[in-house]
């Protein structure tokens, strides 16, 4: 007989059933209530009691006798030695019955008719008491399990056919005001969970670090040049043109004649810059070569957008200024477990009159604080385009350990001057990545759990709200 059969047959004769007196067992069975339900043919509330079943030993125990009643029936009237020790169970568990006694070193029974009363128990677990079972659990004789069971009883709709409920009421009902049977709402029931969009962590990530600095005052530059020209990346910063980072090991060439222009006069000023110094420089001293200056790359930092914007201040009205970037930068690095060929790189900078170290050090403490890491230190450095520049420390709560999370520095005269600052305009500056942030956030221990054709959609999913607190 099939369960929903069974359930309503039951019903027909009894205004409620329970599963457990009816025996009725269907692993769909809570699905099949749920669509009586849905229907108010049926109502029906869970219940759950402990099943409780025969253990192997159990089992044995029916079949062979007890141990301790094997042991009682096993004693001559002349007794058994105490040292005998063939049935150690059976003997403990009669002493505790008091069925035997000791004498002169020797067991004899002190009761000759017993009952093997945990046999009997065994043929009938539905009406021991807690702790009859109890004691039989212990023993391992019985096995015990949650489950559950229903009570049942008729709903509003039982009986009645569900299949000329009506679910829509049409024009020709109104007007002929038709008497209507409608199915009712069955505002119990669950819909569909509606699929929307998810946002990337590292987009997320990227929002959050965003809203620090514009928390602090900041201010979004441009960076719309993946393709960028060796003069701005490099020679702007004053890094010499046979500096290792700029040859094809460590940057993407570009194949492209295009060729992107730069103001002649400041170009002019750089070469002069990087072949005889000025400004209270010595320079490079080497021959500076325009070509090498024109040769498209794939930006390697974003202080190369640093540089464009700083130019582009330089040539209007003086005024402090507190700016940041993010966005993808290239190297041509080898790829392991948590570096790509490309990252995104965080920039800030501060342009303003005779600002120092103790200047960067504090944004850089109010920054990496809004991170939920109050706790920065400071390292010397060296970068081509800052003197002095710093390495950023910060203490991990959640790992319990210190780690780098960025670099800093002060851009150099060579840098600055050319573009035509005063000498006494500075520009603190700092940058940090947004990967290896959002791989600690979220526990990942391999880039490409981050991004890549191998990303885990549940993962993008389920990443929740990015916050640093
Ligand atoms: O992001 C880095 N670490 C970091 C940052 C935040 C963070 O947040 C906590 C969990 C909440 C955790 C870690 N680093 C910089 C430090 C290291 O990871 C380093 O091994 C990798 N660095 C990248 C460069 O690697 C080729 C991170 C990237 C980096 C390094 C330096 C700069 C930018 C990005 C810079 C700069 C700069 C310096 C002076 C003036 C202007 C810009």
């Amino acid at each position: 007989m099939n369960t929903t059969f069974a359930v309503l047959k039951n019903l027909e004769s009894n205004e409620k059933i329970s599963t457990l007196d009816l025996g009725i067992e269907d692993p769909n069975l809570h699905g099949i209530l749920l669509s009586l339900s849905s229907k108010n043919i049926i109502e029906f509330e869970i219940k759950d009691h402990m099943i409780h079943t025969l253990s192997d030993e159990g089992i044995h125990t029916v079949d062979n006798g007890s141990h301790e009643y094997n042991f009682h029936s096993s004693i001559p009237e002349g007794g058994i030695p105490v040292g005998d020790n063939s049935n150690p169970i059976g003997r403990s568990q009669a002493f505790n019955n008091r069925w035997i006694k000791i004498q002169n070193d020797m067991i004899y029974k002190k009761e000759e008719n017993i009952l093997d009363t945990v046999r009997n128990q065994l043929q009938s677990l539905n009406i021991l008491t807690v702790q009859e079972l109890s004691n039989l659990k212990k023993r391992n004789l019985i096995t015990s399990k949650r489950s559950n069971y229903y009570i049942i009883s008729r709903g509003p709709q039982f009986g009645k056919s569900t299949e000329d409920l009506q679910i829509n009421i049409t024009s020709e009902d109104i007007i002929n005001n038709t008497t209507l049977n409608l199915k009712p709402f069955n505002f119990n029931t669950v819909g569909n969970f509606p699929e929307f969009g998810n946002f990337h962590p590292l987009n997320k990530m990227r929002t959050e670090i965003k809203n620090v600095f514009i928390e602090m005052g900041f201010s979004e530059m441009s960076t719309d040049h993946y393709v960028e020209t060796s003069f701005w990346n490099f020679d702007s910063l004053f890094q010499p043109q046979d500096h290792p980072s700029r040859d094809s090991h460590d940057t993407f060439f570009v194949d492209s004649k295009k060729k992107i222009e730069v103001p002649l006069d400041y170009f002019r000023r750089v070469k002069e810059i990087h072949e005889k110094g000025g400004f209270g420089s010595t320079g490079h001293g080497n021959n500076w070569k325009e070509a090498e200056a024109h040769k498209l790359i794939l930006r390697t930092h974003t202080t190369a957008e640093s540089a464009r914007k700083l130019y582009e201040i330089s040539q209007n009205e003086f005024k402090p200024m507190k700016l940041f970037s993010v966005d993808r930068v290239f190297r041509n690095e080898s790829v392991d477990a948590t570096h790509l060929a490309e990252f995104h790189q965080v920039e800030g900078l501060i342009i303003a009159k005779d600002l120092k170290i103790s200047h960067l050090m504090g944004i850089l403490e109010e920054f990496f604080k809004k991170l939920n890491m109050p706790q920065i230190r400071f390292k010397p450095a060296f970068n081509p385009y800052t003197e002095p520049s710093m390495e950023v420390f910060a203490y991990h709560e959640g790992l319990d350990r210190w780690m780098e999370v960025g670099n800093s520095g002060i851009f150099r005269p060579e840098m600055l001057r050319p573009m035509g600052f005063d000498e006494d305009v500075r520009v603190i500056a700092w940058g940090l990545s947004l990967e290896r942030p959002a791989m600690i956030k979220y526990k990942l221990n391999n880039i490409r759990e981050l991004l890549g054709h191998k990303v885990d959609f549940e993962f993008i999913k389920n990443t929740g709200l990015c916050s640093f607190d």
